[in-house]
């Protein structure tokens, strides 16, 4: 890439949290953005402050990784927030040091505008300390900020955060417009080996790859922000996201590929069956990871054996709840017949107790400890084993409301109480002991 087109710099900020894991985590949303602007002509860098093992520059970091790629991210204590000063678990920075932060900045070319993205509402701390160095470092830069939680939260993020502007959405052809509008149009580059790829060449090393087949959902649960995240559910040609997996892991090295779609199965004769039958005859030797939940009801026959073919291991499956009433406020998604019709057809395709688990939402307004318990037994005794997704307050979601009545916490004014760990509607019934009791139920 020539030097003299204008330098756009993506900033992925730290994460802050009680707990958090790399399973299969990137912010995938930026790379896409980082591979059209490169695709543009501009000169594109990426920071990820989570990955410390690519980004650290005085403090080196091995992570030491699972055989799928996932692993610890490196973690630095830090001073709680006083609104989670009850909570009794270390509150950490997660990825690389703030001064390896700023060593990096200074190692740069300025750059002519700085795109930084979010992802968690209640992980603000990280984006907002990011702006304020990056800011510091380039004070003549415009900063904005778009993602998950800029989406959400437009003017928290704009008062706690600083930006010069928060761009909520998808990142869309207006958007690259004004880009292109401030920054001048640079020169059409040359093919390279990268062009239509996410911007995974700003890592050094790609343990795994993240892909998205489509974006957004066709469905509306009450607690999920999907809808308001991707207002459409768009799906992706086939051809298109079966090249991205083919080219970005031949040329990246990489054998592990998480999807991040929200609705995998959705639309799968169109779409997924289509996908997997042309990754079955491209004859990769990839293993696929579904970290995200897919559809109980969705799952036939025909897609766990084209599944088990191409390569599918790791497989979350979302049950949520076993209760119909539960169901029924969840979008009435599955029954526990869907679900035992599911697991028939994926073990009758090789799939095994080992690789299978299943999400169920817990910490609900008004959920009982004897649901959460119903669902853990309902589950075990099918042989796979539950885990455990405590519920996330969202602003804007149809839960919203009665999540801030029924929360001891002041869920409106602060999204760092929106934090899964805090349980934050989960009352006197659904806490942190009695959910260790039932962890220790599933782990044994
Ligand atoms: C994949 C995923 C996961 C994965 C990995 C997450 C990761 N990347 O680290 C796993 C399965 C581990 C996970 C776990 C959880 N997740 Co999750 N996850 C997602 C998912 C599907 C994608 C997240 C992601 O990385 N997106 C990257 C984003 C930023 O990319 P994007 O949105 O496609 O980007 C576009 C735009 O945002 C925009 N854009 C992005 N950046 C920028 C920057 C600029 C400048 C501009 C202009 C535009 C722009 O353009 C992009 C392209 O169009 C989202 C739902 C969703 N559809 O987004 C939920 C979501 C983020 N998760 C959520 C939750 C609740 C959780 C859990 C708490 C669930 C649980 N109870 O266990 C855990 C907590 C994890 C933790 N503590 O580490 C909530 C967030 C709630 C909140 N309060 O913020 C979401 C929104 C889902 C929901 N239920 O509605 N998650
Ligand atoms: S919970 Fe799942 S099915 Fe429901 S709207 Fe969100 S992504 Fe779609």
């Amino acid at each position: 890439m020539k030097h003299s087109s204008p330098h756009i710099l993506l900033v992925n900020p730290w994460i802050t949290d009680f707990a958090a894991y790399n399973l299969w985590s990137r912010p995938l949303g930026l790379l896409e953005i980082g591979g059209i602007l490169r695709d543009t002509g501009f000169q594109v860098s990426l920071i990820d402050c989570v990955d410390a093992e690519n980004f650290s520059v005085t403090e080196p970091f091995s992570p030491r990784l699972t055989p799928y790629g996932t692993g610890k991210l490196r973690r630095t204590p830090i001073e709680k927030p006083e609104i989670l000063a009850s909570v009794p678990r270390r509150y950490c920075r997660y990825g690389i040091s703030i001064d390896d932060f700023s060593r990096r900045l200074a190692a740069l070319r300025s750059p002519d505008l700085i795109l930084v993205t979010s992802i968690m509402t209640y992980w603000y701390p990280g984006v907002r300390d990011a702006i304020m160095i990056l800011r510091r470092a380039f004070p003549q830069t415009p900063i904005w900020l778009g993602g998950n939680y800029a989406t959400l939260l437009p003017r928290h993020a704009l008062t706690a955060c600083k930006p010069d502007r928060v761009i909520p959405g998808p990142f869309t052809r207006e958007t690259l417009r004004e880009i292109i509008k401030i920054l001048g149009r640079p020169s059409s580059p040359a093919e390279s080996e990268f062009s239509g790829l996410p911007f995974w060449e700003g890592y050094g090393t790609h343990h795994f790859l993240c892909v998205k087949s489509s974006h957004g959902c066709p469905f509306h649960c009450q607690y999920c922000a999907s809808n308001l995240l991707h207002p459409f559910f768009n799906e992706r040609a086939i051809d298109e996201v079966a090249r991205e997996i083919s080219r970005g892991t031949r040329l990246f090295g990489a054998r592990d590929v998480a999807f991040y779609d929200d609705a995998l199965l959705v639309n799968a004769r169109a779409r997924f069956i289509p996908l997997l039958r042309n990754l079955l005859e491209a004859g990769l030797s990839l293993r696929f990871h579904t970290p995200n939940g897919i559809h109980i009801r969705l799952m036939t026959t025909e897609i766990a054996e084209l599944m088990k073919a191409s390569g599918f291991h790791t497989l979350r499956l979302s049950l949520e709840a076993v209760q119909p009433a539960w169901q029924e406020r969840f979008g009435s998604k599955t029954t526990l017949k869907e679900f035992d019709q599911a697991l028939s057809a994926l073990f009758r395709a090789g799939f095994t107790t080992e690789t299978i688990k299943v999400y169920l939402l817990v910490g609900l307004p008004g959920q009982t400890m004897k649901d959460v318990l119903q669902s853990v037994r309902e589950v075990l005794k099918r042989g796979v084993k539950p885990s455990l997704a405590e519920y996330s307050p969202i602003p804007g979601t149809a839960f919203w409301e009665e999540a801030c009545r029924v929360s001891p916490y002041p869920l409106k004014e602060e999204p760092l109480t929106h934090n899964n760990t805090l349980l934050p509607c989960g009352g006197r019934e659904i806490t942190k002991t009695a959910l260790d009791g039932i962890k220790h139920i599933i782990a044994t």
